[in-house]
């Protein structure tokens, strides 16, 4: 059953707002116009925060009794119980090819480009841990890969295997705004035409300006 009530302020997102995926799951809520409020005055590996999230990461959510973890888990909760533009299409193959990007983005992108790469290079600095420079050395020949198919894919559609914005496109550019001041990618980026005006279309959302991480 849908529920649209402006009044429904009760959604809570769990987790700080430099969290890429936790951006994620903000702009899935602000797309579909639903009120939130964003928890982040907790300890990740606490009792309290296993209770919502067994493996203590961040995001959760909580809506009145109901509670799920994972961004994609709690993008899909928030895109198919309140109205608002679909973040998903509805056809099997709009889909599908959502969901192939979702699934690249969680696997390789984010164990190559987020782990390896921004993590190790801004998020490891920003909390006075040292970086592992051959962490970050061994994943680049992945990472251009992972540039030279989103530039390829923007060249061909204007988003992400689609003509409109899509989750996919949700999930990427919170990375993405990491990658795009990352002094290991950023001329990578800013030499691929396609990715940049596809950053400035993203960028221009509401969704979008509304969540920009307080970081650098
Ligand atoms: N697969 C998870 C990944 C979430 C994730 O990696 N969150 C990070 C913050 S960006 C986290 O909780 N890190 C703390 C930890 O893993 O203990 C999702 O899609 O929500």
């Amino acid at each position: 059953m849908k529920e649209q009530d402006e009044t429904m302020a009760d959604l809570i997102l769990y987790g700080g707002p430099l969290s890429n995926f936790v951006r994620t799951a903000r702009i899935a809520c602000h797309e579909k116009g639903v009120a939130y409020d964003l928890e982040s005055d907790f300890e990740l590996g606490s009792p309290e925060h296993r209770a919502r999230h067994p493996f203590g990461q961040i995001p959760a959510m909580r809506h009145g009794d109901v509670q799920v973890f994972e961004t994609l888990g709690i993008a899909t909760y928030v895109d198919r119980t309140f109205d608002g533009p679909a973040l998903v299409p509805a056809d099997a193959l709009g889909a599908a090819r959502t969901m192939q990007w979702v699934s690249a983005f969680n696997d390789f992108v984010v164990r190559h480009l987020g782990r390896a790469v921004i993590f190790e290079r801004l998020a490891k600095p920003h909390f006075g841990m040292e970086t592992d420079e051959a962490r970050i050395t061994d994943a680049m020949p992945q990472v251009e890969r992972i540039m030279d198919v989103y530039a390829e894919t923007l060249a061909a559609a204007p988003y992400f295997g689609s003509e409109t914005a899509t989750l996919a496109d949700f999930f990427i550019i919170a990375q993405m705004f990491y990658a795009a001041i990352c002094p290991d990618t950023e001329a990578m980026i800013a030499g691929k035409p396609a990715i940049v005006s596809w950053m400035d279309r993203m960028n221009e959302r509401d969704s979008v300006q509304a969540t920009v991480p307080p970081f650098g």
